[in-house]
């Protein structure tokens, strides 16, 4: 259910990021496109949350919700910190699509406060897999597939 949310979402930001492209000239083209993270962010924040991933359920259970999700190539997934923090997102060398700095996408530094959040735009289509740190043993894990 939270994934084909997800998909109609990612789809909607899609058409709205396509607009200004096509009928902009370049030199206002360019501008938009530096700020394209924001943009993509405040259609997720306008939308549902499905491009969303809390950390932490609202029940207190240490997983990523969703856990599973898809979205499209450039698009951007906020994780925003939940319930029983200390967390983190590490997304693992070997569970990236190749040629993508795991590094980059992941954030080590512990979310600590309530609400706290960011954002990481997928531009290579590919499975990634991630984890918390603190929570791994826990099982706290969690997959995006970018297509
Ligand atoms: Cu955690």
């Amino acid at each position: 259910m939270q994934a084909i949310r997800a998909q109609v979402v990612v789809s909607q930001a899609s058409q709205a990021a396509a607009k200004p492209r096509m009928a902009l000239p370049a030199a206002v083209v360019r501008p938009l496109k530096a700020v394209g993270v924001s943009v993509a962010s405040l259609a997720l924040a306008l939308s549902a949350n499905a491009a969303t991933v809390k950390l932490g359920a609202d029940s207190g259970a240490l997983v990523f919700e969703p856990s599973s999700l898809t979205v499209a190539k450039g698009e951007a997934v906020t994780f925003v910190n939940n319930a029983g923090f200390p967390h983190n997102v590490v997304f693992d060398e070997d569970e990236v699509p190749a040629g993508v700095n795991a590094d980059a996408l992941s954030h080590e530094d512990y979310l600590n406060a309530p609400g706290e959040s960011f954002s990481v735009k997928f531009d290579t289509a590919g499975d990634y897999s991630f984890y918390c740190e603190p929570h791994q043993g826990a099982g706290m894990a969690g997959k995006i597939t970018v297509n």
